[in-house]
């Protein structure tokens, strides 16, 4: 038996993350899009049941037209179960919208397991505590949260499929059985790189073989570059140009490059987003880079806010290396950056 776990997909999210706001619409259409193709591969696969794991809707305000597409990927495919449980996004409002629920959809109100053939069962609990799995059956378990993985050990799980975070993560849950958050389905912005998709289990005989599915119309790539070293903006672009051609990213995708290291010279951020933008779907110039001097010596007479700020650190009497670290987060918070 076939069994997709996803979650975590944000239908209707805002996606401040793009300054193009017809991107942001386009990106919205394509995540509903990546889940109706989620669903057409389970019905065309065998798949007999699909897992949404929390925040399938990224807020309680669920468009119409969302919805409707929504709930004819569930109606129109009644051989295929879908379990649903809740996330802190959405809440009850995917429930609450629908006019009719349909049969095949399977929510976790007073029934708390349902039972298929071979022992398979699929529970949904708030809290481990609720839990009361035969160590007979092939027990599958989902939950959206955080969890500590000893509160769930020794429960007779097999698989405990998990939501909240945004990134597949697994680990084990004792001697027995496997954890796992499936991480969402695209990633919204320049906040959620890498590969994205679902889990595909295929149970037989007790035993599971789980498969990460790369599911992503588009991945965000994030490529570090170390400014350290180079001279100006062209320097920069040539680093940045030698990086994306040795990692062959479509230009389909969304590039985050993050500047790392110490930066000695000013570099054109904006130029390089604008000449890069036009080669990839979108790309965004992260400056994580610090501005800390090499030797704070050498800044410590500096007539600046700087310099006085390095000269107020250095005659407290904390240790060395603890006015090392005030002293660049406060260059940096000077500099307006993230500090942590
Ligand atoms: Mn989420």
């Amino acid at each position: 038996m076939k069994i997709i776990h996803c979650s975590d997909i944000h239908l209707d999210a805002v996606m401040s993350g793009f300054r193009d706001s017809s991107k942001a619409e386009e990106r919205r259409n394509e995540i509903l899009l990546t889940f109706v193709r989620m669903v057409r591969y389970a019905s065309k696969h065998d798949v007999r049941a699909i897992m949404i794991v929390g925040d399938l809707f990224d807020s309680t305000r669920i468009s119409p037209g969302t919805l409707d597409i929504v709930e004819k990927c569930i109606s129109g495919n009644p051989g295929i179960d879908f379990f649903y449980a809740a996330g802190n996004h959405e809440k009850d409002a995917f429930l609450r919208s629908l006019s009719v629920i349909p049969e095949n959809l399977k929510t976790f109100g007073d029934k708390k397991t349902y039972r298929y053939e071979e022992g398979i069962t699929v529970s949904s609990v708030s809290d481990p505590s609720e839990l009361s799995l035969s160590s007979s059956d092939f027990n599958i378990v989902m939950y959206h949260g955080t969890i500590r993985p000893n509160a769930w050990k020794l429960k007779n799980i097999d698989y405990l499929a998990l939501g909240h975070f945004h990134e597949l993560k697994e680990g084990s849950l004792g001697s027995r059985g496997r954890y796992c958050y499936s991480g969402c389905l695209e990633g919204r912005g320049f906040d959620e790189c890498g590969e994205k998709g679902f889990v595909r289990l295929t149970i037989e005989n007790g035993m599971m073989e789980p498969v990460f599915m790369q599911a992503a119309r588009r991945t965000c790539h994030e490529i570090p570059i170390d400014i350290s070293a180079i001279k100006g903006t062209g320097d920069a672009d040539a680093l940045i140009s030698d990086e994306l051609d040795r990692r062959q990213i479509s230009s389909e995708d969304l590039v985050k490059i993050v500047f790392t290291g110490r930066k000695a010279n000013d570099i054109n951020a904006g130029f390089l987003e604008k000449k890069y933008g036009e080669e990839y779907y979108a790309v965004r110039i992260i400056d994580e880079s610090t501005n800390i001097p090499e030797s704070i010596d050498e800044a410590k007479y500096d007539v600046s806010l700087k310099g006085e700020f390095i000269r107020m650190v250095m005659e407290k009497d904390w240790p060395e290396d603890e006015k090392r670290v005030v002293i660049e987060m406060g260059i940096n918070a000077l500099g307006g950056k993230k500090i942590i």
